[in-house]
């Protein structure tokens, strides 16, 4: 379909703002390899410190990019599918409350004011601004939803009996979860870090801090998986040249992560001492609650590639596998989901030992953690947004692909440095290599009483994974920004794969509505955390002053010294004496 300049615009730079960005993200992937594996012994590299690097690269890859590319592929699917334009002003208002937002956070990570990663525990501190950029980004993002929101009530008034299209359910069961999740984090960042870190409250509550974090945080995960989830289901059949088995699989899917999604955080709280072990059991149990639609999609899948393949000509069992178009240029988008994919049946894996209470006991903290989302979020998650910007840019600008058939092997190159270096990073993390560890100046330093020789096979194979990785980004960018600096030759348009449906259900208005399963969402949300919420709040240890990640003596302003802090928290003039930071 044709579509307006202005929304082409806004695709153009919600796309491109992020990946440009992600040039930061990836050099920062490549130098984390080095430092860890002893390759340099610094603590930081080109003015960069190794933590400042690490935030950038948890921030910019996995909460910029995935945010940005989920508006804009809203802003592609509803419109495609619903045959209207969103608002313009709010979708430009949106626009640049994540930029501005985007650019504060970057300021501050730059100028290594915030290197506190992108989990910004407390009591841990960064500039205010890093908050304020992070609240303004989550803010930006929220307001499309609303819009869509209307778009989608006016379509069902006309199409009352007609299946809503599962990429525009699926769009919106993703911004309702983004939306819930998010007030969490908000609450977070607006009443209990900023007052905290622009000196106004002398502590703050880590455990309040961290459970609202993961209020927000696990489903964080789904936000950035949905999208592909939408691709999956609505792309990846045709792209093969087959049908999808059921589309109401999708739709169960669907909303079985509105249920599932959010109440299981505290999953990321195994070793919090302040929860206590039934929450962690009954969030540990919804945690498994998400295998089924995850089952419900790989079943699906499956049956939808094997219709596809005997289609073309498959007859063994398993032969459908060896039809598939793995390398067609003009298909490529294929390439980049089947690979992600791939992945992901690693990242399922990984994942289970993560979710189960006793086994995370061996990998937490480890350098397992990275390895294993490193094949959810750097597989499936961003192999689907590089493939699919290229895409869509292509497709809005009218523009060719720039060096097509490097385009197709690109996700394979990707899989094959993802599966070096989380191999590397996975056995690592058995044998106690930690993470978040700059190893180089210490575990992996020969010169150094606590040199580790057993890291260095596993830090060595991380490093190799990465190098591959890195320049398979590097080829990436050569793709897409070359696409852009080529010239139209097309009729710009917005168009997206759709695939037919093999077995189209006959319309059962449970599953197409949103009422029944938003009531049973905020239930269960009740459920599993008003206890967490107050353990938290109840089993508070002494408030936590500020701290600046370079000095182990927390940060204290004029005033404070010498007063006595509020009821029960540290007095933060007895810890410093008389040393002031600012
Ligand atoms: C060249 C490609 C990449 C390389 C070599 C790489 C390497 C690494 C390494 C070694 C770590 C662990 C550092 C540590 O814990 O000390 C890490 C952390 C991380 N990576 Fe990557 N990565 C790459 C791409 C990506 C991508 C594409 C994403 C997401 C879309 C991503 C998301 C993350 C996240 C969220 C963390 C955790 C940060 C933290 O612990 O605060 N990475 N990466
Ligand atoms: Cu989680």
């Amino acid at each position: 379909m044709q579509i307006s300049k202005s929304l082409r615009r806004l695709i153009y730079w919600e796309l491109g703002i992020p990946l440009a960005l992600l040039s930061i993200g990836i050099y920062h992937g490549l130098m984390q390899t080095i430092y860890r594996s002893g390759v340099i012994h610094q603590s930081n590299f080109a003015h960069l410190d190794y933590y400042q690097g690490l935030t950038l690269h948890g921030v910019i890859n996995a909460v910029v990019l995935t945010t940005f590319f989920a508006v804009a592929f809203g802003h592609a699917t509803i419109t495609f599918y619903l045959k209207k334009e969103p608002n313009k002003i709010v979708a430009w208002t949106s626009f640049w409350l994540m930029t501005i937002g985007t650019g504060l956070a970057a300021w501050a990570m730059l100028s290594g004011k915030a290197s506190v990663l992108y989990t910004f525990y407390p009591p841990l501190k960064g500039h205010p601004f890093f908050y304020l950029g992070a609240a303004l980004l989550i803010v930006g993002s929220w307001l499309p939803l609303f819009d869509w929101a209307r778009m989608y009530v006016q379509w069902k008034k006309v199409n009352a009996e007609v299946k809503t299209p599962l990429a525009v359910l699926g769009t919106l069961v993703n911004f309702t979860i983004w939306f819930v999740c998010t007030l969490a984090v908000a609450y977070e960042v607006l009443v209990l870090l900023l007052p905290w870190a622009m000196g106004w409250t002398p502590t703050v509550n880590v455990t309040l801090a961290r459970t609202l974090f993961w209020f927000f945080g696990h489903a964080l995960v789904y936000f950035w998986l949905l999208p592909a989830y939408i691709m999956f289901y609505t792309m990846l059949p045709k792209l093969a040249g087959g049908k999808l088995f059921s589309d109401l699989a999708g739709r169960i899917a669907l909303f079985l992560f509105l249920l599932f999604s959010v109440p299981v955080g505290v999953h990321h709280q195994f070793s919090d001492p302040s929860i206590s072990k039934g929450i962690k059991l009954f969030q540990g149990l919804l945690t498994f609650g998400v295998a089924i639609p995850s089952f419900i999609t790989a079943f699906t899948l499956a049956a939808s590639l094997e219709y596809a393949g005997r289609k073309r000509g498959a007859k063994s069992l398993l032969g459908f596998f060896g039809k598939l178009p793995y390398l067609d240029p003009n298909r490529f988008l294929f390439a980049y989901l089947i690979a992600g994919l791939f992945l992901f049946i690693f990242g399922g894996l990984t994942g289970l030992v993560n979710a189960s209470g006793q086994l995370n006991n061996v990998v937490h903290n480890t350098a397992w953690l990275p390895g294993h989302f490193h094949m959810t979020v750097a597989g499936p998650v961003f192999l689907a947004i590089i493939g699919m910007s290229t895409y869509l840019y292509s497709k809005t600008s009218g523009k060719r692909i720039f060096l097509p058939k490097v385009n197709v092997i690109i996700p394979y190159l990707w899989v094959i440095g993802i599966l070096i270096f989380s191999t590397g990073m996975s056995w690592g993390g058995l044998i106690g290599e930690p993470r978040r560890t700059n190893l180089g100046l210490t575990y992996l330093n020969p010169k150094d009483p606590l040199f580790t020789p057993e890291w260095v096979p596993t830090t060595m194979l991380a490093l190799a994974g990465g190098i591959i990785m890195f320049i398979t980004g590097v080829l990436f960018f050569i793709v897409f920004f070359g696409t852009m600096l080529r010239k139209r030759v097309q009729e710009p348009i917005l168009e997206l794969p759709v695939s037919e449906v093999l077995h189209d259900e006959k319309r059962i208005p449970l599953f197409d509505q949103f009422k029944p399963w938003l009531v049973t969402m905020g239930l269960i949300l009740v459920l599993a955390y008003t206890p967490a919420l107050i353990n938290a709040v109840k089993n508070t240890g002494p408030g936590a002053p500020r701290f600046t990640p370079d000095n182990p003596v927390p940060v204290t302003t004029e005033n404070s010294v010498g007063k006595t802090v509020k009821n029960g928290s540290v007095n933060t003039s007895e810890i410093t004496g008389k040393l002031v930071k600012k």
